[in-house]
């Protein structure tokens, strides 16, 4: 999908190398072009006309969606974030050993509380630690740029709120750099979309510059259902919030006691599927563009895919994509992967003739 392939955006640019000089602690965002309520309802329409019925994840973070996302984290069930935070916090300092002084851009930054360790690793080594928090929610993001400010008050850091491909342009000029797409939030991607993120990321950084990916590792059933269908019931809430979302901003008027969380791992596709059911029929207009939209009872809308994934067959696909696999790190029960790529130069003699980019 050519959706990652995002034209330069000179105005973004120009606002960030602007806060980067100044060195003040700032939220840039990316240029006002589509009117968000507008992008939200066309994608609606769009995901629910489709067969099957989708909606972008993107649209689940909202400041509601976020602050729900992050009591998700804090669930029992939901082993990710514990586990990953885990082997970050074992290995940040061999990172930056491996990277060196590197600006670090995260990528879906949420609360950024994994982050700690990076930075402090980075603060420990000394000279300028740079940090650029990337979110789509605003809230999240101020939220998080206040934390980092107040817990680590050396960081020099600009928060950017923006889609993730609108911060592919910006990246050649931060380099030396490490982008860190940390939590599986790669897993929300299906197969071919992946691959275009991965590929434009690597044409969007410099030969040297690394990245930082956490993947869920396929797993027992039980233990994914089980952290997608959490007691506490968060995670029903978080996808009920999508439309919440789409009547507060959308004015759908959509009957919410009528919606049930539904997720279940897909074993031939190694994806958890996470879905809205509709238990009564009803219709429903978005404005604009005030098409009616007709769910009959028991009808489905994915909200998400989250996709569980295997060592020995990620780290090929990266580095068909432009990436050396420099280190891979994991816990004592293999459940989560912390990956350190590479980009790849662009000639390497001794690849010569064998995998060209
Ligand atoms: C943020 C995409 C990594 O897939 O585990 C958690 C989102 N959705 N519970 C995931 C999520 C429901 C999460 N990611």
């Amino acid at each position: 999908m050519d959706a990652f392939f995002a034209s330069p955006e000179p105005h973004l640019c120009r606002n960030l190398r602007d806060a980067c000089l100044r060195r003040t602690p700032t939220i840039v965002q990316s240029s006002p072009g589509l009117d968000p309520i507008v992008d939200f309802a066309r994608s609606c329409v769009r995901g629910l006309y489709a067969d099957p019925r989708t909606l972008e994840s993107r649209f689940l973070y909202d400041a509601q969606g976020s602050a729900l996302f992050e009591e998700i984290t804090r669930q029992p069930e939901y082993y990710l974030t514990r586990t990953e935070a885990a082997i970050l916090a074992a290995h940040a300092a061999e990172i930056r050993e491996l990277t060196g002084p590197t600006r670090i851009l995260e990528l879906g930054s949420g609360s950024s509380l994994k982050t700690d360790h990076l930075l402090k690793a980075w603060l420990e080594r000394g000279g300028p630690t740079r940090y650029y928090p990337v979110d789509v929610s605003s809230a999240a993001l101020s939220a998080a740029c206040a934390g980092i400010r107040s817990r680590f008050p050396a960081v020099e850091m600009v928060g950017i709120q923006c889609q993730y491909r609108e911060v592919f342009p910006l990246l050649a000029q931060l380099s030396p750099v490490l982008v860190a797409f940390l939590g599986s939030s790669i897993g929300n991607f299906a197969p071919p979309e992946m691959l275009a993120f991965v590929r434009t990321l690597a044409a969007a950084l410099r030969p040297g510059d690394f990245f930082l990916l956490g993947v869920d590792l396929v797993k027992e059933r039980s233990i994914l259902e089980a952290a997608y269908n959490d007691q506490a019931g968060v995670t029903a809430r978080f996808t009920r919030n999508l439309f919440v979302r789409m009547n507060r901003e959308l004015d759908a008027g959509i009957d919410l006691d009528a919606i049930e969380h539904a997720a279940w791992y897909r074993q031939d596709q190694e994806l958890v599927e996470i879905s809205a059911r509709f238990t009564r029929e009803q219709s429903f207009r978005l404005t604009p563009p005030g098409r009616v939209i007709t769910m009959g009872q028991g009808d489905l809308v994915r909200t998400e895919i989250s996709r569980k994934f295997r060592m020995e067959r990620v780290i090929p696909e990266l580095e068909g994509c432009g990436f050396a696999a420099e280190r891979v790190f994991t816990d004592s029960q293999r459940w989560f992967a912390l990956l350190l790529l590479r980009r790849r130069p662009l000639y390497s003699p001794r690849r010569a003739g064998k995998r060209p980019l």
